[in-house]
């Protein structure tokens, strides 16, 4: 039998983030695929551009099939239990496509956004947004306008269902990281949370937590990506 406990040199992991637009999950994503280039990737759902949706979790198993890859960041916002769902069934579905049907994968959930601090999230993913302007796959602040790029905002933060470890499908996480938010360098804040947690849970992935300074020098790295997709 398949011992999905043993976590060992062979075990893959996903990490699923929650959260509303602006929290910062790709500049955070960024930060930490850069400090381990060679075996953790990054699939965004705002590069995926055909009507198949879970092409989202086809890329994402097929770069964690390669040998070298051991973690892949699932971006996406699954800021609804329906989201979060969907990506375990896709999971379930499509895993033995890419993967050995013994492969143990661990799925690790990544909470940007806590409740209580929903009225200042919408304040400062607001002004970030505002920011970012026309630097963004899908919401192009010129041709949409401030009023549009408020409505579609708002809307993320009314439907948002935080995290909720006793019920499913948020049962079905290994590891969840429940994130705070802050205004300054909250996206570095993040990436030093995820990497110790992980760190304390699975020490085969991060056998050791890099230094700060290359943690802030990739995080400064990050806040300046630019995405290739654009779409149309
Ligand atoms: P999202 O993927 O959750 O929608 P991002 O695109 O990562 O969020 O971030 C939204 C905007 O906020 C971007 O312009 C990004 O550069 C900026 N940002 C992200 N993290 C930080 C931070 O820690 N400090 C300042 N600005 C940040």
């Amino acid at each position: 039998a398949i011992d999905y406990e043993k976590v060992d040199e062979h075990t893959k992991f996903l990490i699923f983030p929650i959260s509303v637009i602006g929290c910062g999950k790709t500049t955070t994503s960024q930060t930490l695929v850069n400090l381990f280039p060679e075996s953790w990737g990054h699939i965004q759902n705002d590069d995926i551009t055909g009507k198949d949706k879970s092409q989202l979790m086809k890329k994402s198993l097929e770069l964690l099939s390669k040998k070298e890859v051991k973690c892949v960041i699932v971006d996406r916002n699954n800021h609804q239990f329906r989201e979060r769902q969907q990506l375990f069934d896709w999971l379930d579905e499509l895993k033995e496509d890419y993967l050995a049907y013994d492969t143990n994968i661990k799925v690790i959930g990544v909470s940007f956004a806590p409740y209580d601090k929903l009225p200042e999230i919408k304040d400062i993913t607001m002004r970030r947004v505002i920011n970012r302007g026309n630097n963004h796959q899908s919401i192009k602040w010129d041709e949409l306008g401030e009023k549009k790029v408020v409505g579609i905002m708002s809307g993320f933060l009314k439907r948002y269902q935080p995290v909720s470890l006793r019920r499913s499908p948020d049962n079905m996480f290994d590891l969840m990281v429940e994130l705070d938010f802050g205004e300054v360098d909250s996206s570095l804040t993040n990436a030093k949370q995820i990497l110790s947690e992980i760190h304390k849970a699975y020490p085969i992935l991060i056998p050791e937590i890099p230094k700060d300074d290359e943690i802030d020098a990739s995080f400064r790295k990050s806040l300046d990506y630019k995405p290739t997709v654009q779409k149309r």
